[in-house]
């Protein structure tokens, strides 16, 4: 306990709030640091903002050593700091490292010698190496001797029942070995397993490893089910079929696009690093992302076609969409394709309305709230198309045969159903 000491955790969102939560149950005194005074005050007062922790958990976490706070003083009372802060795109689809510089410059203005500085926040190669440990060494700190640094990829996967944070093995590449032992030593508290790698870097590429799959298998799934409509194959149905070999195949889905925090981002710190440090394009995740971000503009020519069948335009047709997170069963909404799609056809003279289970309010277009519809019911039946975006639970297990309103489901859910559009 001495080495790992206290703990500050820097950032406390959807993943540095998990982190807190478990460290504070395995009795290490935490502080959550946040510049985000509405999220200080919210976490003290005893509430939530995270999917994935519900205010009684903060409540008990504030019983216990922790606290919240955004004053970066606090960085000097510990002596493991954990930096987990987004890294968002630019506006150019480049990293944007702002979030990551400002943490590595306040931990460095204040955190004492021998302390551990962790990055947790999912980057390209090199960070931890090329831009970490220069601030620290410029402040006078000599890694791997008064100072230690490691990289550990978050793998929060937000509204999991199964894996949580502790049962999640924990990979862990440390600057130096000594960096890589104490590192270890203190995830080795608050996870079931400790993965160590020989390096940052390799930590670094690990995240970039797990998500980049997902991508371009999503996108294989996208672009091949463009194709099976004209091949006149159900491809969700050969999905599942294909599902059905025990060894060498996962199942990926085709979808309306890719939202979230980390797949529509993270591929592309990727092949950012591989055109900067090696001058040539990563085509794979230049293409995926062309083929994810085409799905909006697909289905909105799906819902095009889909009303001409039935004599519409969709100008004034009244469109209610289903399902506007970017997952489904939870209420996060970060990224989510429902977004452009709803912007394309609005933009097409469409009367749209919505439902999700987890979004009361749903902003479109800046300042322009759009109000969930009351009853679910009646808006299927005051529609000319229902159009499924996400596969929410409740959608899932609704009864269609009931409506007589025409389905058109972006999500292969309800397959059985003849009737149904489907991508
Ligand atoms: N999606 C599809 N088809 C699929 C799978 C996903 O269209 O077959 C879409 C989803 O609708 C969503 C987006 O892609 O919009 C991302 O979905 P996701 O299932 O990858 O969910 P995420 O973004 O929450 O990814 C997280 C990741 N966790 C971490 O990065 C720590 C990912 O590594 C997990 O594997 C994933 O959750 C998971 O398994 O749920």
């Amino acid at each position: 306990m001495t080495e790992v000491g206290n703990l500050v955790v820097v950032g406390q969102g959807y993943v540095g709030l998990p982190l807190a939560q478990e460290a504070v149950q395995a009795g290490i005194h935490t502080v959550g640091l946040d510049l985000n005074e509405a999220v200080v005050d919210g976490l003290n007062d005893g509430r939530s903002h995270v999917d994935d922790l519900t205010d009684s958990d903060v409540a008990q976490m504030l019983e216990n050593s922790y606290s919240a706070t955004s004053d970066p003083v606090a960085i000097s009372q510990a002596q493991t700091i954990v930096i987990c802060v987004p890294t968002p795109l630019s506006k150019d689809g480049t990293p944007d490292m702002a979030y990551v510089n400002g943490a590595i410059e306040m931990v460095a203005n204040y955190v004492q010698p021998y302390s551990l500085v962790s990055l947790e926040s999912t980057t390209y190669p090199g960070t931890t190496e090329d831009l970490l440990k220069p601030v620290l060494e410029e402040h006078g700190f000599k890694v791997g001797y008064d100072i230690f640094l490691a990289y550990s990829p978050e793998r929060i996967n937000p509204g999991d029942e199964t894996y949580g944070f502790r049962n999640t093995p924990k990979v862990v590449g440390g600057a130096t070995k000594e960096c890589s032992r104490r590192a270890s030593a203190f995830y080795a508290m608050i996870v079931d397993e400790v993965v160590p790698v020989s390096g940052t870097r390799e930590a670094e590429m690990t995240k970039l490893i797990e998500n980049t799959y997902r991508h371009v298998n999503i996108a294989l799934m996208n672009e091949l089910v463009q194709a099976a409509r004209g091949l006149k194959v159900d491809l969700n149905e050969s999905i599942r079929a294909a599902k059905t070999k025990p060894f060498g195949y996962q199942a990926f889905y085709p979808g309306p696009g890719v939202g979230g925090h980390c797949i529509p981002i993270d591929p592309n710190y990727l092949s950012y690093t591989i055109k900067t440090e090696l001058g040539h394009p990563f085509r794979f995740v230049e293409l995926a992302q062309e083929v994810n971000q085409s799905m909006p503009a697909y289905v909105v020519s799906r819902i095009s076609d889909i009303l001409n069948s039935l004599g519409k335009p969709i100008n004034n047709s009244s469109i209610l969409l289903l399902g506007v997170t970017y997952k489904s069963n939870i209420a996060d909404q970060r990224e989510s394709p429902a977004v452009p799609i709803a912007r394309l056809l609005a933009g097409k003279g469409a009367q749209l309305s919505y439902h999700d289970p987890h979004v009361a309010k749903w902003t479109v277009l800046e300042g322009d709230d759009f109000e969930r519809v009351p009853s679910l019911d009646e808006a299927l039946q005051q529609s000319d198309l229902v159009v499924i975006l996400q596969n929410h639970s409740i959608y899932v297990e609704f009864p269609w045969v009931d409506i007589s309103t025409p389905v058109f489901d972006t999500r292969g859910v309800l397959t059985e159903n003849p009737d149904v559009y489907q991508l």
